[in-house]
This record gives C-alpha cells, structure tokens and sequence, in this order.
C-alpha cells in the first residue's frame, strides 16, 4: 500500500470514529429533554438505579479501553511487516521469520479467569442488594395501591385508596398514573391479554405485566413534574404507542385531583350538544366505555342488577354478567371516560389531549384552562384504528364510527367535554 493511501485510510478511520463519539455526545448534550432517560432519575428507585449503572458504566469502561487496547497493541506489534514489492506482492512471512509459536500461558490465564469473576462477582452483590431496595416500600403512611393493568394498547388505573386490593378500587382511570410527590406508592402491575412492561425510566425500573399474574412494584416522585413512560415488551401492533405518564403532584393537589375522580358524572341539560352527544354516546359508545353515574350494566348488555358503576369495570369482573361481559370485549376493557377531560393525554398517551398540556398548564386546570386538541379527538371518535393502529374486529382496540355525521361527532364531543 502506497504511504499516501495509508495515510488516508488512518484518517477516515478516524474520523468515522471522531463523528461516532461527536454524535452520541451531541445527541446527549444538545438537548435536556430526554423523556426516557434513565440517567436522570426523580425518584428514589430511579437514583438507586442510576447509582448501580454509573459505576458498573466506569468499571466496564475500563475494561472496554483496556480490552481493546491490547488488541491494538498486539495488532501492531505484531503486524505483518515488508513492503510492497511493486508487483501487487508484499507483507508475507519467510519461513524463518514466523514467530515463535507458544502453547498458552498459565499465569496469563489463571488472571484473566480470576479478575473478570472478581469483578463480576463484586457487581453481582451490589446488583442484588439493589434490586431487594427497589422492592422495598418504604411506610410512608400512604395506604393507597395502584393496580396498573396493561393491555392492547394502553395503561389502565385502578386506585384503591384503603390498600385492599381484594375490594373493588375506589375510582378507576386511564393512562396516566397521578401520584402525591414524595412518597411510596406501591403497585400491582397485571395484564388482561399478553405479556406488557410498565416503564416510567426516570422513576423506576422494568416491571413485566404478565396475564394471570400480580406483579408487586413501587413508584416514588421527589418532585412534581410529569414524567413519561412506555411499554418494553413487545405486545403487538400498536405496542410502539402504547405509552403512558406518570403525574406527580403536591399532596393537596393529589387530594383535590382524588376527591373529584371519585364524583360521579351528571346528565347534560336538556336541549344542549352536550346532551345530543349523550344520546349517540349511550347508544354507540356505551357498550364499551363506562362513565360513572351516566352507563349502566345493561347498556354494556349485562343485567341491570350488577354492581354499581363505579366499579363494573373492575378487572376481574364477578357479576352475573361476567360471562357477557368478557364475550363483548375480549380486550377486556376501554377506558373509564367519567374524567377523561381531567387526563392531559389519550389513547395510550399517543395523543396530547390538550395543546398546551406539559408544564405549562397546573394539571388540575387542564380541564378548564386547557387548549383542547379538537382535531385529534374528533378524528379519534370518526376512526380510530386509522389514527393508531388495532384490530378492532378482533376486539384489540376501538372501532371506527365512519358513520357518524359532522354534527354528530361535534355532539360527542361536547359531551365528552363535560367528563371533567
Ligand atoms: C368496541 C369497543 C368500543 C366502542 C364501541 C367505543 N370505544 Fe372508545 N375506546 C375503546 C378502546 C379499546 C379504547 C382504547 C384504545 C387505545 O388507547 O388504543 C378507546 C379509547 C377511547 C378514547 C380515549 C380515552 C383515553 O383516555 O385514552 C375516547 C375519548 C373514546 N374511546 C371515545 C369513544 C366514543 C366517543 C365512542 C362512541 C362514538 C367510543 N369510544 C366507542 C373501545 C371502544
Ligand atoms: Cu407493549
């Protein structure tokens, strides 16, 4: 190889390497918005996680450098040396000049056995001591449990405020999971159809919602903010949309958020959109969405001497009705929609509920001081599947309502407005 093309061969290498290292550091710096980031943690499982990869992050680092560093030098120490003869002819070895070959080193060896497994064990003790924290709960004198059901494809919220997960939940919602700041909320994490993972990175860690089983889990905000979480375990079409949040709030805010999720939703005056719009919902929309205090059993073709609504859409159903109920709906559910107005997002956190949701707006004035994302939502109740994919003949997801007119879909939705 002539020394020029050598030359040029060392600096594109270089400089393939150069733009990679540009890249990734440009790619964190360049922003402070990483929504998923488990680097930045903002609760207390999150840091006990962060404070297990940083560390393992140098160790492995180190042997990373020292690793390929040897095998560069050697690389070089070892290359094939003579130069080009001008006929195409260079670098091969004379018989004489072949290095001396060795059968093994035994000290060699017997190191780099035992400093791996040193190393390796050494992390492996710190991973479990920390992997026992992250199922701690710490008594926080919050008797409030979360069961966080995963299905195709989004997040449901079933509160039980008295931590009697054996009872129906107090108020059910979707979406996004509301939390008081500051303190251990433990979860159960379930499924209704396939295996999902409950992610909320800056919080905590993976757990698996796997179906037929409770998974135990905790989730822990030091300050209020709204983070963002997905779904780490593939769970079929949509599953890249099946995201949620996690919304942290001052312990007045949480009690004031509470007490209104658990009110009951009332009737729409007479003569109004709003009212037009309940009509079309109980007819069409009814059979799968509950609203609190509007949707009875019977619309969800049960018989009217069910439970209450408040909690008839309890995962695991145990009125008369059971059977009709899962044959309906093999997905399971739909979002509770008594509050939908009170969640920034919809539809597995997909779409922004409101325009100028993030921090911008106090969560608890959304409803009212929110922009709402009247185009989305409208397109959403017109067809559905179109805007996120899903299986609606199969029951995976909403169906499409092509059918509706113009002012039918502005009737909805003033009625959906009034879910607040
Ligand atoms: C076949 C059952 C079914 C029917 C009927 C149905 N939906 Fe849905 N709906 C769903 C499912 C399932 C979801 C969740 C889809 C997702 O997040 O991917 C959903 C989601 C929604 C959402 C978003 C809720 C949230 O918090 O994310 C709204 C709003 C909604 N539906 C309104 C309506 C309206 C209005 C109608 C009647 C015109 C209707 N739905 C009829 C099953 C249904
Ligand atoms: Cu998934």
């Amino acid at each position: 190889m002539s020394s020029r093309l050598k030359a040029l061969v060392w600096l594109s290498s270089l400089l393939v390497i150069a733009g990679t290292i540009v890249l990734i550091v440009v790619s964190i710096v360049v922003t402070d918005d990483h929504p998923l980031s488990t680097l930045s943690p903002v609760g207390r499982q999150g840091r006990d996680i962060a404070r297990l990869i940083n560390p393992i992050f140098i160790v492995a680092g180190v042997v990373f450098f020292l690793v390929q560093g040897a095998v560069l030098a050697l690389w070089w120490r070892y290359r094939v040396g003579g130069s080009d003869t001008g006929d195409g002819e260079y670098g091969y070895y004379e018989d004489d000049e072949f290095p001396e070959q060795i059968h093994g080193n035994d000290r060699l060896e017997i190191a780099w056995t035992i400093v791996p497994t040193i190393l390796l064990a050494v992390i492996s003790v710190f991973t479990l001591v920390g992997l026992f924290a992250l199922d701690d709960v710490e008594a926080s004198g919050e008797e409030m449990v979360v069961t966080v059901i995963g299905q195709q494809w989004w997040w449901e919220y079933q509160y039980h405020l008295d931590g009697d997960t054996t009872t129906p939940p107090d108020f059910v919602t979707a979406n996004e999971l509301v939390i008081p700041v500051g303190v251990d909320i433990p979860l159960e994490i379930k499924s209704r159809d396939v295996i999902h993972s409950f992610w909320v990175p800056k919080l905590n860690g993976k757990k698996d919602a796997v179906p037929g089983r409770s998974h135990d889990w905790v989730i822990q905000a030091d300050k209020p903010g709204r983070y963002r979480g997905q779904c780490t375990e593939f769970c079929g079409l949509s599953h890249g949309l099946m995201k949620t949040v996690a919304v942290a709030l001052t312990p007045a805010e949480f009690a004031q958020w509470k007490d209104n999720q658990m009110t009951l939703a009332a009737l729409p005056a007479e003569g109004t959109d709003a009212s037009e719009g309940w009509e079309i919902f109980n007819q069409q929309c009814a059979s799968c969405h509950v609203v609190n205090g509007l949707t009875t059993a019977a619309t969800r073709g049960g018989d009217t001497d069910s439970p209450p609504d408040t909690w008839d859409i309890y995962g695991e159903f145990n009125g008369d009705n059971a059977g009709t109920y899962t044959d309906q709906l093999v997905a399971g559910a739909a979002p509770n929609l008594t509050h939908l107005m009170t969640r920034g997002t919809f539809a597995g956190s997909w779409f922004d509920l409101y325009l100028d949701a993030g921090d911008r707006i106090p969560y608890l004035d959304l409803s009212t001081a929110g922009t709402l994302n009247r185009g989305e939502l409208e397109a959403w109740v017109i067809n559905a599947p179109e805007r996120k994919p899903a299986k609606a003949d199969d029951f995976r997801g909403m169906i499409a309502f092509t059918g509706l007119s113009p002012d039918d879909v502005d009737d909805v939705v003033a009625f959906l407005r009034t879910l607040d």
